[in-house]
């Protein structure tokens, strides 16, 4: 193995809803089934499962299609939390080899395994095993795919899908990117592929024959990107995703205010505004169902002296936030000009551990 060659595998779990859905409803075994709104309402499907996918059916159809080709198709409502609640479960799963997990979505995660001492370094057995254990434990199946980076390791985890696996070892990239069509490369969406096809590029051999400059001269900085990932580069770093750390408002005052009752309407003020950013936070889906929050409250007094403290507790209400302010300011009323709020949030894999270990 060239001493830089990475060992990258992605994991990405088939058609998952509607496998979440099939598991727990035996009625839906050997069913075509479909997770979106109801028929005869509009609206499209947010995935279906490999029956339907048979009838010509795929995500993003819009509902009133996809049952004039397939009548008998079994509609069932999302139930997000639901999914969630699984795609903990997976990542936890994933966790147990490897911290270097970036995960894309609730049900597709890359794992840098090129240090992972398991079955004597192979990333082959290690994700293979990965898929056994999601199986076995969770009752899904999930496609993988091991090669030298991340984009080839999503290609490959497409390539044999459902249920599959593939792996591209590094002395397989050259012959393996050359007939692969351009539609596979990220970033190139519908537009991009009429572009491409009008120069009559349909395969990354074609793009490499094209030429770096011609490249950049048509399409700029994606130029470059698509004649690299063309030769099967791509250095991009399997990332934990830092999230924020935590999610605050604060309120200066105009005017200083002075006792608690005086800071009372505020308090809700901010409570309100908080919970509006919580909700819309991408972090509110992975604290959901989090055994305890940590909330603080900062109070800077007029004379620029500043105070934060903050606690554990089981929620996030407007209580606990005024238990906090009383605690800290009851003892020294002072007069105060700034006043925050907010929740303290563990990374996103202390989560999962929280939640499962
Ligand atoms: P995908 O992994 O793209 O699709 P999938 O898991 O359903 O099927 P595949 O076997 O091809 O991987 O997306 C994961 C989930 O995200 C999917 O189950 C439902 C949701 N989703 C939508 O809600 N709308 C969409 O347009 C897509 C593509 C996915
Ligand atoms: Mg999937």
């Amino acid at each position: 193995m060239d001493s830089k060659s990475r060992k990258i595998a992605h994991i990405d779990m088939d058609c998952f809803y509607a496998a979440v859905e099939v598991r727990d409803n035996p009625l839906l075994h050997g069913q075509a089934v479909a997770i979106g709104g109801h028929r005869g309402h509009r609206g499209v499907l947010s995935t279906c499962n490999y029956e339907a996918r048979k009838f010509g059916l795929h995500s993003a159809m819009p509902t009133a299609q996809a049952v004039q080709l397939c009548p008998q198709l079994v509609l069932v409502s999302p139930n997000m939390d639901k999914y969630r609640r699984e795609s903990k479960h997976i990542f936890a799963i994933l966790q147990r080899y490897t911290d270097k997990i970036q995960t894309i979505a609730l049900d597709e995660a890359f794992l840098d395994l090129t240090h992972n001492d398991l079955h004597q370094n192979s990333a082959t057995l290690t994700t293979q095993e990965i898929q056994q254990v999601i199986l076995r434990e969770r009752k899904l199946s999930a496609s993988a795919g091991v090669a030298p980076n991340k984009f080839l390791a999503k290609v490959a985890s497409d390539w044999r899908k459902p249920a599959g696996f593939f792996a591209i070892n590094p002395s397989q990239v050259q012959e393996f990117v050359k007939a692969l069509p351009v539609t596979k490369i990220p970033g190139v969406g519908k537009v991009l592929a009429q572009k491409l096809q009008r120069l009559n590029l349909h395969t990354c051999q074609d793009l490499q024959n094209f030429g770096r400059f011609p490249l950049i001269k048509e399409f700029g900085n994606m130029g470059q990107k698509l004649y690299d990932l063309a030769h099967g580069r791509d250095d991009s770093p399997v990332e934990n995703e830092r999230i924020a750390k935590s999610i605050s408002v604060e309120e200066t005052f105009e005017h200083d205010v002075w006792g608690t009752e005086q800071c009372l309407p505020h308090l809700e003020k901010l409570y309100e505004k908080l919970m509006g950013r919580w909700r819309q936070s991408s972090e509110y889906v992975w604290a959901k169902g989090l055994g305890g929050y940590t909330l603080f409250v900062k109070i800077k007094y007029s004379n620029f002296q500043q105070t934060t403290i903050e606690k554990k507790m089981h929620g996030i209400k407007l209580e606990h936030f005024v238990e906090l302010f009383i605690e800290r300011y009851g003892a020294n009323p002072k007069a105060i000009r700034l006043l925050g709020m907010g929740i303290r949030l563990p990374e996103k894999h202390e989560h999962l551990q929280l939640n499962f270990l």
